[in-house]
């Protein structure tokens, strides 16, 4: 095991090994842990230079990192904060068990918030500062399956009803109910960040931290010393995400950062590392990230036997089992204690001798001591220079005896039969009798009881109550008409790309009086990609310890500039990271009471592809800003291929109900889109961010045609009327983003080759026309009485004649989701498939989404309406030189 200390090195006398202990001990004593830990390290130097090779452990042993002698004495009443903790364990145990009870298998978690009781309740009577005028506050992850344990203690604190607990998991009963874990969505007074997804909060954290030194390092907030604490879970840790960014957290020096990993360990199905050790395992790979790792392993009733045990024999008896061994002990007999744990040598037997049995059962854990728990936590906030990862053991189920304490069921126990109640009522001191512990009440004990008092004084001591969500920030004028008015006037015939016009706008945005200082651009390594490299000179990339170096590119205008000020956060490559950077800008109206508005711009197939489920908690958090698809669309990346090529995003950013998806096309509909952007989250507040895809093809970008707003915001206006409206042969081509263009050609084609007058539409969200066109359906259906609402899209083509054909570079779903609300049949062209690596051109052929395919489903549209003769199509394949037996594309 990694973590075994050998007591009896080979060649060594015990009395040599004695000496040089000792000698540490008295330097321990004269000139404290520092300077011992500065003489090992020189020694450990002084061995490596004289050829001993002394292998590497990022372990320490099996044992608390703070001993006995060095603990803090804990400032609260001990006993008082116990039964305040028996109290939570109660009504969170009750919630869970009485919604059961009303209705079968609605779920809940028992388990988790009973091994974590200790770990959270001293966070909340010493440590967890509240949110004021005066001061930021700390931010805390609270573990998603915990929720029980903190509703149960907002009961206590008088913020949550009786009633509100009976509704857990019921949110839509009358009065309300509350959601199953932390929802800011469904609880915006309440819960500031969703956690129950595995993985996304520490990832999360990390990146809020980071933003906290942001805002400081650039002026826009004062610096304090506010914590962000995450809780998590120790199964939580095998998501990738939960250990993905550590590196970045001790690069960065977060002292401001406390993850709390509750290591009970079992996750859901069983044993975390049930041949291993989860703890150790952790230690190492935290050390080597090099956080702070503070171990809670022991509670006090250990420290009396670490003492009597001079020969460190319990520290490697300790070392020596394996996790699946230890989660048999805590549930275990003490007899079964002696024998199994201690009886493996003698020695070891001789140190518990004048212990009874039920001494060694009791032997308490040190996630579940809070003695051991507040030293831990004190030493994690006084701590300097880097991040804090407490690693506590706890057992899971913790008093829920044959409940499940300890049990691999544990995780989904929920019903608790009658002797099973009232033991853990006998166990934690509920004052209930017999008859009504059955029926599982919530207890409440009187506002003037020592328990509420207390409760009460202690958070008003730390400044009010925790978790609790509110918006302190200001609207923002949101005038921007003339920063926005140059890019509705077109590029002059100059080809520009939709992305080049985005960094224009982002260029000016940035020197605007009202939000210049409050744009966050967010690149993952990207930013050359996107031609933003100009910004790096002009705003700077943040750099916590500005520029060490002087970059090699010093000498050129545009060159690599850190500062501690900078703007921009180069994340680097982390679409996950970035996204969590993006999720503190965007929230900090809330956290920090500032308007920060975030442009996270990536590579569009790495966005909602690749970290949806960021995506989906930023909505949940009611993030507000900007995400930008770049270089999106399946047949405007020329060159890349089927892993970058993106015709999904907007069909997968379909499900996230607040954000606003744009496929824009021009120039002036992208200024139209952000300006009013900008307005509706910023001084309307509303609650939504928005998804807007740019390409990287470059084309000469048109002035505004007339006042098309009100059309680009609602997902569609006619662009290009055709020119000659008398025609016979009629048709309507909707385009969206780089097709548009296609679109554009093809109507030239219709009229010249074929004497059909098309007109052309600018489709810049699909999601904004389906939203709509099930709204009024909806509201139709529920008000059949009332005169019926017409579909924007439906209102768009009421006078629009002809045949209809769309064209996407996206899935052809988007059109067809919409297609019910037009007048007449719709043909629809788009890039389903995987991506080849091609130019633009090729691409456009393979997927049959070009000018001569958009001209041929509109021939043929007139054909099956019987418009035109057979002849006329046959001809047109030929003559557009299409072949009718290439492959398919959506297969192949
Ligand atoms: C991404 C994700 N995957 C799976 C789950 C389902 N799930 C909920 S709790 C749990 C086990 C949690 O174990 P651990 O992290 O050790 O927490 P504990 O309850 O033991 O404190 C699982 C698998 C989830 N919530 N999120
Ligand atoms: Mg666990």
């Amino acid at each position: 095991m990694d973590n075994e200390i050998s007591t009896q090195p080979h060649g060594m006398e015990d009395v040599e090994i004695q000496e040089w202990l000792e000698s540490l001990d008295a330097v321990l004593e004269s000139s404290g842990p520092e300077v011992a830990a500065e003489i090992l390290e020189r020694l450990r130097a002084h061995a490596t230079v004289n050829g001993i090779d002394l292998p590497f452990s990022a372990n320490t042993p099996y044992a608390n990192t703070i001993p006995a002698r060095l603990q803090p004495l804990f400032p609260g009443d001990q006993e008082l904060e116990r039964r305040i903790k028996s109290l939570i364990r109660w009504n969170a145990l009750a919630m869970v068990v009485r919604a059961n009870r009303v209705e079968h298998n609605i779920g809940g978690h028992i388990s988790t918030y009973a091994s974590a009781a200790t770990l959270y309740e001293v966070g909340f009577n010493h440590f967890f500062r509240a949110r004021s005028e005066e001061f930021e506050g700390d931010t805390v992850y609270f573990q998603g399956h915990a929720s029980p344990g903190m509703y149960a203690r907002a009961f206590l604190e008088g913020r949550l009803s009786a009633q509100k607990l009976e509704n857990f998991r019921r949110e839509l009963k009358p009065g309300g109910g509350l959601s199953s874990y932390p929802h800011p969505w469904l609880m915006p007074d309440f819960w500031e960040f969703p956690t129950v997804s595995m993985g996304l909060s520490p990832l999360m954290a990390i990146y809020q931290a980071r933003f906290n030194r942001y805002l400081e390092d650039r002026g826009m907030k004062p610096a304090t010393d506010a914590k962000v604490w995450a809780f998590l879970g120790d199964g939580e840790t095998d998501e990738p995400e939960s250990l993905g960014a550590i590196t970045l957290a001790s690069r960065e020096k977060l002292d401001n950062l406390i993850f709390v990993i509750n290591c009970n360990l079992q996750r859901l199905d069983g044993p975390v590392r049930g041949n291993g050790q989860i703890i150790q395992e952790l230690e190492s790979a935290f050390r080597g990230a090099r956080w702070n790792v503070i171990k809670v392993l022991w509670g006090s009733e250990w420290d009396p036997i670490f003492e009597r045990d001079t020969e460190g024999l319990l520290v490697k008896r300790m070392g020596e089992l394996v996790d699946g061994e230890y989660q048999k002990l805590v549930v275990s007999s003490g007899a079964y204690v002696r024998e199994h744990f201690f009886g493996s040598d003698p020695r070891l037997l001789q140190l518990v001798e004048p212990l009874p049995d039920e001494a060694l059962r009791r032997l308490r854990l040190g996630g579940h001591d809070p003695r051991k728990v507040y030293a831990a936590y004190k030493a994690a906030v006084e701590h300097k220079g880097s991040p804090t990862v407490i690693l506590a053991r706890t057992i899971k189920g913790y008093g829920l005896g044959e409940a499940g304490e300890g049990k691999n069921v544990t995780h989904q126990q929920k019903k608790l039969n009658e002797d099973e109640l009232r033991e853990f009522r006998s166990r934690f001191g509920i004052p209930l009798n017999d008859e009504d512990c059955v029926e599982v009440p919530f207890y409440r004990p009187a506002e003037d009881s020592v328990e509420i008092q207390y409760l009460r004084a202690r958070r008003e001591a730390l400044g009010g109550y925790v978790p609790k969500r509110s918006i302190r920030s200001k609207p923002l004028a949101a005038d921007h008409d003339d920063l926005f008015k140059e890019f509705l006037e077109g590029s002059d015939g100059r080809e520009v790309s939709t992305t080049m016009a985005f960094v224009g706008m982002l260029r000016k945005m940035l020197k605007d009086a009202e939000i210049g200082k409050l744009v966050v651009p967010i690149v993952p390594d990207e930013a050359r990609t996107f031609g933003m490299e100009s910004l790096f000179r002009t705003v700077g990339i943040y750099s916590s310890v500005g520029q060490k170096y002087e970059p090699v590119d010093v000498n050129t205008l545009l060159y690599y500039k850190e500062a501690k000020d900078g703007q921009i956060l180069e994340e680097g490559i982390t679409e996950a990271g970035s996204m969590a950077s993006c999720i503190a800008a965007g929230t900090a109206y809330a956290t920090h009471g500032i308007n920060t508005i975030p442009f996270f711009i990536y590579y569009s197939m790495f966005g909602f592809q690749r970290i949806a489920d960021f995506i989906w908690a930023a909505a949940d958090m009611r993030m507000r800003g900007f995400l930008l698809g770049g270089t999106s669309g399946r047949t405007t990346l020329g060159g890349e291929g089927l892993q970058h090529q993106d015709g999904n995003s907007h069909v997968l950013a379909l499900p996230v109900p607040n954000v606003k998806a744009y496929d824009p096309a021009f120039a002036y509909e992208i200024a139209v889109i952000i300006q009013d952007g900008i307005r509706r989250m910023y001084k309307d507040g509303e609650n939504v961010f928005y998804y807007i895809t740019v390409m990287n093809e470059p084309y000469a970008m048109p002035v505004m045609p007339g006042d098309v707003k009100d059309g680009i915001l609602r997902g569609m206006y006619r662009f290009r009327p055709a020119p000659n409206a008398k025609a016979k042969l009629r048709a309507q081509l909707f385009g969206s983003g780089a097709i548009l263009n296609e679109a554009l050609r093809a109507q030239e084609i219709l009229e010249s080759k074929y004497g059909v007058a098309a007109d052309v539409w600018s489709v810049t969200s699909y999601k904004e026309l389906y939203f709509d066109g099930i709204e009024s359906e909806r509201w139709n259906r529920l008000h059949p009485g009332e005169k019926a609402r017409v579909p924007y899209v439906t209102k768009c083509l009421a006078d629009a004649p002809g045949v209809l054909v769309a064209a996407s570079d996206y899935l052809k779903t988007l059109p067809n989701m919409i297609s019910k609300w037009m007048p007449r049949r719709l043909a629809s062209l788009g890039t389903d498939g995987f991506g080849r690596s091609e130019g633009r051109a090729s691409l456009r052929e393979f997927f049959e989404v070009d000018s001569r395919f958009i001209t041929l489903a509109t021939l043929h549209e007139l054909f099956v309406d019987g418009k035109i003769e057979r002849s006329v199509l046959d001809k047109a394949i030929k003559d557009l030189g299409i072949q009718a037996d290439k492959p398919n594309p959506v297969i192949c």
